[in-house]
C-alpha cells in the first residue's frame, strides 16, 4: 500500500533562488499569490543561511506550502515555518558526493535529523551548460531510453517518491519527458527547466506530474507566473 504525499495533489512548483533579485514592484507575497501549489526555495550559487531565511521568512506569511531545497549541508535551516526539505540526489552525477557524500556529511552535522520533514529528489541532470551540471560533473549524454532506465532505478530499486528530471535553463525535450513518466508508476515526476508561458507549461505537464518554474519568477515576475499556472493545471 502506498501512502499519499503532499505532492500527488499538486500541478506547479515555483521555485525561488535566495541569490536572486525579484523584478522591480514583485514580493514575495505577489509570488506565492500565483496559485502555485508549494514554493521550494534553494539555488546551486550563492546560497546562504542568511539569504535563505529572509525568503522563508518573506513567505511564511502566505497560505502555501513551504519547503527549502538544500544545495549542500552548510546551508539547510532548521525552520518550524518549512512543511519540509527536498534533497536533492543526483542519479547522473560524475561526482559521488552528489548522490550520497553531502547527505552524509548532513546527518554528521546533526544529532536528531529531522527524518519525517525529508524527502530526497531522484534528479536526472539534463542541461550540460546548467551550473547544476557543471557542479555535480553530471553525465547530461543521455538518450530517452538512459533517462527511463534511470527514473525506473530511481522508483523501483531505491524507492524513490520523486524523480526530478532537470533542465534548467533550457525547456527540455517533449520524449524525454514522457519516456520519465512512461518509466514510473508511483514515483511522483517533476519537470523542471525553461517553462516560460502558458504553452510551454501545458506541454511539459502532459507528461509530468508537476512542472518546477524558477527563472521566470525571477526574470519576468508575477503574470508570467500565473500563466504557467494554468498551463500545468489544465494539462
Ligand atoms: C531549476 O528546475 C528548475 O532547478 C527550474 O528551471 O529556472 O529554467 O525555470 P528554470
Amino acid at each position: 500500500m502506498t501512502t499519499s504525499t503532499p505532492w500527488d495533489d499538486w500541478d506547479h512548483i515555483l521555485k525561488i533562488d535566495p541569490d536572486k533579485e525579484l523584478p522591480d514592484g514583485v514580493t514575495y507575497g505577489d509570488l506565492c499569490a500565483t496559485g502555485t501549489d508549494a514554493i521550494e526555495i534553494g539555488g546551486t550559487m550563492g546560497i546562504t543561511e542568511e539569504n535563505t531565511a529572509a525568503v522563508i521568512e518573506a513567505c511564511a506569511e502566505h497560505d502555501v506550502p513551504l519547503y527549502q531545497e538544500p544545495s549542500s549541508p552548510d546551508v539547510v535551516l532548521e525552520a518550524e515555518e518549512l512543511d519540509g526539505y527536498l534533497v536533492p540526489t543526483v542519479f547522473n552525477a560524475g561526482s559521488p558526493f552528489w548522490i550520497t557524500g553531502a547527505h552524509k556529511e548532513w546527518v554528521q552535522l546533526d544529532d536528531e535529523y529531522d527524518w519525517e520533514r525529508t524527502t530526497t529528489e531522484a534528479y536526472i541532470v539534463m542541461n550540460p551548460e546548467a551550473d547544476v551540471a557543471t557542479y555535480t560533473e553530471a553525465d547530461c549524454d543521455l538518450e530517452a531510453d538512459d533517462v527511463a532506465a534511470y527514473a525506473e532505478i530511481a522508483e523501483r530499486m531505491f524507492g524513490q517518491e520523486i524523480v526530478y528530471l532537470e533542465y534548467s535553463g533550457m525547456l527540455g525535450d517533449e520524449g524525454i519527458v514522457r519516456a520519465a513518466s512512461e518509466a514510473t508508476n508511483e514515483a511522483t515526476l517533476f519537470y523542471g527547466g525553461g517553462i516560460h508561458d502558458y504553452d510551454s507549461a501545458y506541454s511539459m505537464a502532459q507528461y509530468a506530474d508537476v512542472v518546477v518554474v524558477g527563472d521566470l519568477a525571477h526574470d519576468e515576475g508575477v503574470d508570467a507566473v500565473r500563466e504557467t499556472v494554468e498551463g500545468a493545471s489544465d494539462a
